[in-house]
């Protein structure tokens, strides 16, 4: 069988050792070579299934790098490995989490995590930030604030894949979601900056959205005009500690009576209120309490399963209507034909309608 010429490095050169494999899927897909075979080879699709199915991390990490490359080559070899792993995933509870900048995330999810470790699960903690291109990674680029955790056998810190829309980082995002389930991770954590659509599209992937407020942090409920209240199962005020506490309390009493007024975002779950301190982890285990409660309560009532099936819908619409607009767009008789159309809407020969049709018909044509 001949091998494919080396393919130049392209994982993020900011991912850390692990990350930076040369990765060459394909190159051997039989696996013959594989006990012996040195850290940076290619592995084959085999070998990422299996690996991912036996909780070899360094295995999972290539998985995601590979899910997270932008080179068409690769969306193929992700799609066969996600897809022959799909049986073992989803047995997991998904949270997401947001919360303004500074509101204590990450501090949380360094206490919340290492209780959750404590009591024998296994914790997978992923981000979405489409602005990491930019700021080089600000969600989860603070892994000194999860240094504990980070170094905690049984978990797994991911940070956002960078570059990309929205839809692109998100998509990336679902997928690492079923390669750590499948891995053996049954919590999974998604951290995401508020800013724009990114709580949306996270609450759109997860079981449990819980928001992270603090007090003192402007005149208004935090979230409450951008409607982030209403996507929120919880609503956790942090750093209620030392002097704070009191003050916490109150913003808690005022967030309690807000949402009375909002239509809860899971059908038979009283959005919850409570306060906790990343810092001391006081009030930190009762909130996993609070998410156990609300998976069973959300599995007896059958609410959780019906979520789930109409994200996995919902998502796969949003990849045919992603799908169908590249093929058509990037089709070059439809780049060829939109050029001449153009000029005529411009001239005043065409109208902006009946170009479009013209156009569409194109994709009827042979
Ligand atoms: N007193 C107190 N301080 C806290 C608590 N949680 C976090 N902090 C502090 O608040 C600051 C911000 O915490 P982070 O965990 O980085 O906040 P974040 O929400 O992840 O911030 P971004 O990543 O910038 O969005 C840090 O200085 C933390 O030490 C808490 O429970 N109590
Ligand atoms: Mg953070």
């Amino acid at each position: 069988m001949p091998e494919d010429p080396p393919r130049p490095e392209w994982a993020p050169t900011d991912a850390g050792p692990e990350f930076a494999s040369r990765v060459m899927p394909g190159a051997d897909a039989t696996g013959a070579r594989a006990a012996a075979a040195p850290r940076r080879r290619a592995l084959s699709l085999d070998e990422y299934v299996s690996g991912i199915q036996s909780g070899d991390r360094a295995v999972l990490a290539r998985a995601i790098t590979l899910i997270e490359s932008d080179a068409p080559r690769h969306h193929v070899e992700a799609r066969v490995v996600v897809n022959r792993i799909l049986p073992s995933a989803g047995h997991s509870i998904r949270i997401g989490i947001t919360g303004i900048p500074g509101a204590g995330k990450s501090t949380f999810i360094e206490t919340f995590g290492l209780h959750l470790c404590g009591l024998g699960h296994k914790a997978a903690v992923l981000a979405v930030d489409p602005s990491s291109t930019l700021t080089r990674g600000s969600v989860l680029g603070d892994k000194t604030r999860m240094e504990q955790l980070a170094r905690h056998p049984a978990c797994f810190i991911r940070p956002s894949p960078s570059g990309g829309t929205l839809g692109g980082v998100a998509r990336k995002s679902r997928e690492t979601i079923l390669v750590c389930e499948a891995a053996g991770f049954d919590v999974i954590l998604v951290e995401t900056v508020g800013v724009g659509q990114s709580e949306t599209t996270v609450r759109s992937m997860v079981d449990f959205f819980l928001l992270i407020a603090i007090t003192g942090a402007g005149d208004e409920l935090q979230g409450m005009k951008r409607g982030i209240m209403e996507l929120a199962d919880a609503i956790a005020i942090n750093k209620a500690d030392g002097e704070n506490k009191p003050r916490a309390e109150s913003t808690r009493q005022q967030y309690e009576m807000a949402i009375h007024y909002l239509q809860p975002a899971t059908d038979g779950w009283k959005t919850a209120t409570r306060t906790c301190s990343a810092l001391t982890g006081e009030g930190v285990p009762e909130v996993w309490t609070m998410i156990e409660e609300f998976r069973k309560t959300t599995a007896e009532n059958g609410v959780l399963e019906r979520r789930r099936s109409l994200q996995t819908i919902e998502w796969m619409n949003a990849l045919l209507e992603e799908g169908l607009r590249a093929r058509f767009l990037n089709d070059p008789r439809v780049a060829e034909e939109r050029t001449k159309l153009q000029a005529q809407v411009l001239a005043g020969n065409l109208s902006a309608g009946a170009a479009v049709e013209k156009l569409l018909g194109l994709s009827r044509e042979p």
